[in-house]
């Protein structure tokens, strides 16, 4: 669990192609499958974090540059434990992070969507990708699985001795706080789904630099209650509250 220099890993990781691009040398891949990481320097910019907006600016982002298939939505303290846990795309939404030590690796609860998942580019679209009025912690993964189910669609896993995950400690992180209307919000998401997401995420890219093991996007949300017009009440009533989404 030793931290490794940027720079030694450059050099390890020498098949990365530029922006963190890999493709086997021996065969053409069956699919195109992009890793979105949302992150947010701990220190940085006093804005509320906001995991399913950033999950949404990368999905698209990522399609401005290469034609993904495959989407996987990962967590950046989450370290996979077997590569049997395979990093693709099925015929339904695939939770991966099944079985992480600090759960004792045992899935909390059925409804669980949190950490790592898989979901084509095909089904996200459908989806609606994650919801934009999540500030905060907790509740845009239950909203997730829940629109997983409104569209129709089935949550897959894979069993838990194969997908097995390691969490990294940290201190608890400044503008992250709980959000504390997340169960409220949790009851429009069948209503909200097709106004809130991917459809009407609005954002400007400040920064995009393609980096030999990644590409870094850095982006300013645009966020308003008023987008929110069906049932984004409560989105809107914690936006004006805190008056630090916009
Ligand atoms: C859990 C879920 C996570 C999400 C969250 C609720 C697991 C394993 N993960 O995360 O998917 O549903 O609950 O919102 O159950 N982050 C930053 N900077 C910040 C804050 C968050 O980069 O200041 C990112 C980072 O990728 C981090 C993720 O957001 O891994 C989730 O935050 P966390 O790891 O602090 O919270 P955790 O583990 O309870
Ligand atoms: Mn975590």
């Amino acid at each position: 669990m030793s931290v490794l220099s940027w720079a030694s890993l450059e050099q390890t990781l020498t098949y990365l192609e530029i922006g963190g691009h890999f493709r086997p040398a021996g065969c053409v891949a069956r699919t195109k499958v992009a890793i979105v990481v949302p992150y947010r320097n701990r220190e940085a910019p006093n804005i509320t974090f906001n995991r399913g907006l950033l999950m949404n600016i990368g999905y698209q982002e990522a399609l401005r540059d290469y034609d993904y298939q495959c989407f996987i939505f990962h967590d950046v303290d989450l370290l996979p434990e077997d590569d049997r846990n395979l990093y693709s795309c099925e015929q339904s939404p695939r939770h991966m992070s099944v079985a992480i030590d600090k759960h004792n690796y045992t899935l909390p609860y059925e409804a669980y969507f949190g950490g790592v998942s898989a979901i084509s580019r095909r089904h996200f679209q459908k989806i609606n990708g994650f919801s934009n009025v999540f500030f905060g912690w907790g509740g845009e993964d239950d909203d997730m699985y829940l629109r997983i189910v409104y569209t129709g669609l089935d949550v897959t896993r894979n069993s838990a001795t194969v997908a097995r995950y390691k969490m990294l400690r940290h201190a608890e992180d400044k503008l992250n706080e709980l959000n504390a209307v997340r169960f409220r919000l949790l009851n429009t998401a069948r209503r909200r789904r097709l106004q809130d997401g991917i459809r009407n995420v609005k954002y400007t890219v400040l920064k995009k630099e393609y980096r030999q093991l990644y590409t870094w996007i850095l982006t300013s949300p645009h966020t308003s209650g008023a987008m929110f017009s069906v049932n984004g009440r409560e989105g809107l009533r914690m936006s004006q509250r805190k008056n630090k989404h916009f």
